[in-house]
């Protein structure tokens, strides 16, 4: 049976679920999203991406039709429907059907998809033997003109530098913002460890999408008993770190070896990575909001 699609209230299959051609949100890319998982039974961190939904769509003044705790009912049923246990969830809020112009006052209503299916994961070997990362020349749009915080339907500036990384023959690349500050990858969080042995992630002020797998990730590390500071840094840094590694919805945690095809420690994924992988993936499978009574 074909997946079933939520669909501004109703559920349709995959080939009946469709959106208006002047959707804003195919349009102009006016609408926002989120990503989210769930693993044994229970949707991970579900509270967190849906004030992240909400704060976006604030920021945008883009009303969603849905209070929070409807939307969290709605992505609950819509895994039930499928009756999936482990899922990707992609949750889409756009302007909706408007005319030929931006005003978004010609929109009378916001459109939601909720989309739950099986998820494609990166093949295991790049979580055991790692990835080969460069850095791209696309820089990260600044907070001015188009604040990265915002989860919005526009990802061209991350298309481009997914398109830099495969051009590179390697599956991501690294973004700086303008002032040459490490800010995070395509569609993930970046991490390093120094030899210090200190866990350094760049703050959400730099410009980055404040990752929930990250929050995640900076968390279990405290419990862990590493030392976690949010701080600028730049490719130098990057280029001497003992450790480094990826972190989002899609990859979870994911090792990184090269960097600019400068080798990251020994080259393989290291002890304080491993080690946050493992509890990251009990983390997971313990905690989350059940979908199944
Ligand atoms: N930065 C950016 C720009 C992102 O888009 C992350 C960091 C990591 O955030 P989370 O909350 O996921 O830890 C993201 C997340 C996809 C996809 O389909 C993209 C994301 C999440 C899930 C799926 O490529 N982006």
């Amino acid at each position: 049976m074909s997946i079933q699609i939520y669909i501004d209230g109703v559920f349709r299959p995959k080939e009946e679920a469709k959106v208006s051609v002047f959707d804003h949100g195919y349009l102009y890319g006016d609408g926002v999203f989120e990503g989210t998982r769930a693993y044994n039974g229970r949707i991970f961190k579900l509270q967190e991406h849906l004030e992240r939904l909400y704060e976006s769509a604030r920021h945008i003044l883009l009303d969603i039709p849905l209070s929070m705790e409807e939307m969290k009912e709605a992505t609950l049923e819509t895994v039930r429907r499928n009756n999936l246990h482990d899922a990707y969830i992609r949750t889409v809020v756009s302007r909706g059907a408007g005319d030929l112009g931006l005003d978004p006052r010609k929109c009378t209503r916001a459109s939601m998809v909720i989309i739950a299916d099986k998820i494609s994961l990166f093949p295991q070997e790049f979580y055991d033997r790692g990835l080969e990362v460069v850095t791209a020349v696309t820089r990260q749009r600044t907070a001015d003109t188009m604040e990265p915080r915002i989860k919005s339907l526009n990802y061209l500036n991350n298309i481009l530098v997914k398109i830099e990384a495969a051009q590179a023959g390697v599956m991501e690349a690294i973004v700086l913002n303008t002032q040459g500050y490490v800010v995070e990858g395509s569609g993930c969080n970046i991490f390093i460890i120094n030899k210090n042995g200190e866990l350094i992630t760049p703050p959400p002020y730099l410009g980055i999408l404040e990752g929930i797998t990250r929050n995640t990730v900076i968390e279990i590390a405290g419990q862990e008993g590493l030392t976690v500071k949010e701080l600028p840094f730049t490719r130098h840094d990057l280029y001497i770190s003992r450790e480094c590694f990826l972190t989002g919805t899609a990859a979870e945690l994911i090792p990184v070896i090269s960097i600019d095809r400068r080798t990251v420690g020994e080259g393989i994924p290291g002890a304080v990575t491993r080690n946050l992988m493992r509890k990251f993936h009990d983390y997971v499978q313990h905690n989350g909001t059940p979908v199944y009574p």
